[in-house]
């Protein structure tokens, strides 16, 4: 299977790195906007967002690691044959199912957050139960939104009645209607509402916890703020920063063993390219974080900072990666 003839997919890696054999992950585009209504044009954001990612560097500085060396491969771009979002959502899983079963680790690209139903199904079909940590400016909890359970206003409630006994965490949640609060409650969805993660630091770890191996991590951009993040078709101030999101992700990816993940909502608007950056950046520190990571430098004991040393940063003397690489265990 080979990327797409107009470029190398995603990250441009070199050929030996993005071959479906060998590959570790595989990235999935999943173009559909057939259900948004207020600001079209999430189909553009998976073109976009890889297009993006050829500026990304492969050396995750913070992280230092580079999960790319795994090899990531981009499968063709589903393709949908009209605005039927359960069609699309068929198309998704079919097309997410044979990687899924290959073993490799999947990143959804989006498209509407409809996107996610259609990857869960792949994911569940192949790991069976699995929880949902759910970034979102929308609860996207409603059982029907013009005339579809499979409206992207619905997303989370599709995958929340797929399986009524996975444990769902949504975090940044500031548009909701009461009747969405109703059946978060009847179902047990676990919401940390925009508002309440203003002035503390603890609903990370809180979150986090509240989840169970493995884990399915889903973000729809518009759970960052439009300041960072405008290119999104549903904007909503008072959203996570990008240190939030960044904290969130690595420590999903230091406590639990996370299966697959997607990214969807972004929509190119022409002007703001740092929103399609952010996406594909996004994405890759996921990778960094949630395929096969080494043993974590901060499990150990906290040195004593030494008297004299400089508050500036300094790089490692060897990648954090070789330096306390030991078989893992997951
Ligand atoms: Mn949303």
């Amino acid at each position: 299977m080979t990327a797409s003839a107009t470029s190398a997919g995603y990250l441009d890696l070199p050929p030996e790195q993005r071959d479906y054999a060998t590959a570790r992950i595989a990235v999935l585009p999943c173009p559909f906007d057939g259900t948004s209504t207020y600001g079209k044009g999430a189909d553009r954001g998976p073109a976009k967002l890889i297009e993006a990612s050829g500026q990304v560097e492969f050396f995750d500085l913070e992280l230092r690691r580079k999960v790319c060396e795994r090899g990531i491969v981009t499968l063709p771009a589903v393709e949908f044959v009209d605005d039927d979002p359960a069609k699309a959502v068929a198309a998704i899983e079919a097309a997410a199912l044979p990687a899924v079963r290959d073993g490799k680790f999947l990143l959804g690209l989006g498209g509407e957050h409809s996107v996610s139903i259609g990857l869960t199904r792949a994911v569940r079909a192949v790991h069976g139960r699995f929880s949902l940590l759910h970034v979102d400016a929308h609860a996207d909890l409603r059982a029907e939104w013009h005339g579809s359970p499979y409206n992207h206003a619905c997303a989370i409630h599709a995958i929340a009645e797929d399986d009524r006994k996975a444990t769902i965490v949504s975090i940044g949640i500031r548009a909701v209607g009461e009747d969405e609060l109703v059946y978060a409650k009847e179902r047990g969805v676990h919401l940390f509402p925009g508002h309440t993660l203003r002035h503390r630091k603890e609903w990370i770890r809180e979150a986090v916890a509240l989840l169970e191996d493995p884990v399915y991590v889903t973000i729809d951009l518009d759970g960052l703020d439009p300041t960072v993040m405008p290119s999104t078709g549903t904007p909503v101030p008072g959203g996570l920063d990008w240190w939030q999101v960044v904290d969130l992700v690595k420590e999903i990816g230091a406590k639990k063993r996370v299966i697959a993940c997607d990214v969807n909502e972004l929509k190119p608007d022409g002007v703001n390219h740092h929103s399609e950056f952010l996406a594909a950046q996004l994405s890759y520190k996921m990778l960094n974080c949630f395929v096969d990571p080494p043993r974590k430098a901060s499990a150990r004991p906290a040195r004593k900072p030494a008297a004299k040393r400089s508050a500036a940063w300094r790089p490692a003397k060897q990648p954090a990666e070789k330096r306390s690489r030991k078989p893992v265990a997951r």
